[in-house]
């Protein structure tokens, strides 16, 4: 064998999602790893969610591949960086090393610098194909679209690669090299019920300041619904699964493509129940019956603030009101709701947060989830703050997430916020009445309030 794909997230290494225990595959490197099936290039896929590194290595050095392809995000980056010095060894034969994934883009010198021989920038399909072709034919690199590299110790990087514009070109993802079943039987001892996921548009043609495009760029490019119904389908025949998560940014951006969506499925007999993640206005009275029609259970509504000054601030062009009453829509048409909540934004006040609570509490999602904002590299709130970052962080052994920077208040002040938020809510939900549940809320949420006073 000498192409192998593999990760660096370990679930046995992560105690905030051993309490979760929602885990999915990785869906990028098994499009790639398909990919390049397709093109008659035999690869091997090593999925470390359920191993440790100890075991993968032990895999790697078995079976001694000559090229190994990562991906890498922001979080798992520490392990990646890890994993390359270890392998780049005697012991392992230096194999050349590609690394692919939303956080190379803009950290192509450190990558490099840490041992990496080449990165793959934006979709992975052909640049991996080509440059693996390269690799082994002893080609010309500057000729390979879309990748970097060292040279004399100086980094090159190519041309951008154009992106896909159909992508009904592209394979399946390759589910079948890896242990699908250990990630269903993880859903379902935990939850009751399993779970996959698919993908159906690439890029986001929106503008939200602290998230990442480093992958698929502003873009938006959809499957043929035709494709998706069949895919769901055949997940339906081989894996059953209770149900399933569209990963894609907008789900209802295209009100067309729902409408040819939703009559696939019905003709292809593929309905699977289903979450996603959409925008509030491109939700309306017709798609909200449409989604539940199609199986939907649960629609994930971002709004990262209830005060429209912070969601100006953050570019993301939705009125507060109009996320309100689509979660308040939802839930009266009995499926779920879910809603992301971010805290800390620069401009943010206390006001803001009071805000953000009665947000909440009127609009009532079933879930709803709050990260104290941070900046991603590359991104315009990066750009923003850059100057204010207040600690020196080394890059191989950090990630974005610990990143400080000038606040309105203390980094321990938003600790209580989100407490505060939580406790004030629950109390809320409890219809303020006086039972111990209740209690504990309140007293939580005054003691987080005095908290953030302290703390300010
Ligand atoms: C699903 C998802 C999750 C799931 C992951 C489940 C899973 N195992 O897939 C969950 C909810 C767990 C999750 C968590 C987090 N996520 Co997330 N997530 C996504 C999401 C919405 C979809 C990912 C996906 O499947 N995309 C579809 C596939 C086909 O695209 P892709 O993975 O990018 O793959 C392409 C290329 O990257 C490349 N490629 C991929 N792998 C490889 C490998 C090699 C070797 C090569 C050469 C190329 C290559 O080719 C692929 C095909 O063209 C993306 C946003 C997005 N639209 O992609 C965010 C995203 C990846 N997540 C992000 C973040 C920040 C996180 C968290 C850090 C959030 C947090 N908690 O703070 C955590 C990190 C968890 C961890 N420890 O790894 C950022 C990453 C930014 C960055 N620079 O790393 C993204 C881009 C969101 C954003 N727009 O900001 N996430
Ligand atoms: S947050 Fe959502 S809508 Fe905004 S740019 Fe990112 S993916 Fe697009």
């Amino acid at each position: 064998m000498s192409l192998l794909f593999t990760h660096a997230y370990y679930l046995s290494d992560d105690p905030k999602e051993q309490k979760i225990m929602k885990p999915y595959p990785p869906l990028g490197l098994l499009y790639v790893s398909a990919y390049l099936l397709d093109k008659k290039i035999p690869n091997t896929v090593f999925d470390s969610t359920f191993s440790s590194q100890e075991q993968q290595l032990g895999f790697i050095l078995e079976k001694q591949p000559k090229v190994i392809c990562i991906y890498t995000n922001l979080m798992t980056k520490i392990e990646v960086v890890k994993l390359i010095k270890v392998l780049k060894s005697v012991k392992f034969n230096f194999p050349k090393i590609i690394l692919g994934g939303p956080d190379v883009t803009y950290n192509i010198e450190n990558y490099l610098k840490a041992g990496a021989d080449f990165l793959v920038i934006g979709e992975g399909e052909e640049t991996t194909f080509e440059l693996y072709n390269a690799i082994l034919n002893h080609q010309n690199l500057h000729e390979v679209n879309g990748i970097a590299f060292l040279e004399n110790d100086t980094v090159i990087q190519t041309k951008a690669r154009t992106k896909f514009k159909e992508l009904d070109e592209l394979p399946l993802p390759n589910r079948k090299a890896i242990n699908m079943q250990k990630y269903l039987d993880t859903w379902k001892n935990n939850h009751g019920q399993s779970s996959m996921t698919i993908s159906t548009q690439r890029g986001c043609p929106y503008t939200c300041k602290w998230c990442s495009t480093a992958v698929y760029g502003q873009s938006y490019r959809r499957r043929p619904a035709t494709q998706v119904a069949a895919e769901m389908k055949m997940l339906k025949e081989q894996y059953n699964p209770d149900a399933i998560w569209f990963v894609d940014d907008v789900f209802t951006v295209s009100h067309k493509w729902l409408l040819a969506f939703r009559e696939e499925v019905f003709k292809q007999e593929a309905i699977i129940p289903f979450e996603c993640i959409t925008r509030a206005e491109r939700l309306n009275d017709e798609i909200l019956s449409l989604l539940k029609e199609v199986g939907c259970f649960r629609i994930w509504i971002g709004a990262e603030s209830g005060s429209q000054k912070i969601i100006d601030l953050m570019d993301r062009r939705v009125d507060v009101n109009v996320v309100k009453e689509a979660i308040q829509k939802t839930n009266a048409l009995g499926m779920e709701t879910g809603t992301f909540i971010m805290l800390g934004y620069p401009g943010e006040t206390e006001e803001d947060i009071a805000t953000t609570i009665q947000y909440l509490k009127e609009a009532n999602p079933t879930l709803y989830t709050i990260t104290v904002a941070y900046p991603i590299k590359g991104t315009s709130l990066y750009t923003e703050v850059e100057s204010k970052i207040t600690n020196q962080l080394d890059w191989e052994t950090s990630t974005d997430r610990e990143i400080e920077f000038e606040r309105t208040y203390s980094k321990k002040f938003y600790k209580y916020a989100v407490s505060k938020v939580v406790n004030e809510v629950e109390f809320h939900r409890e219809n303020s009445k006086i039972t111990l549940k209740a209690l504990k809320f309140k007293t939580k949420s005054f003691l987080a309030f005095g908290l953030m006073k302290l703390n300010r």
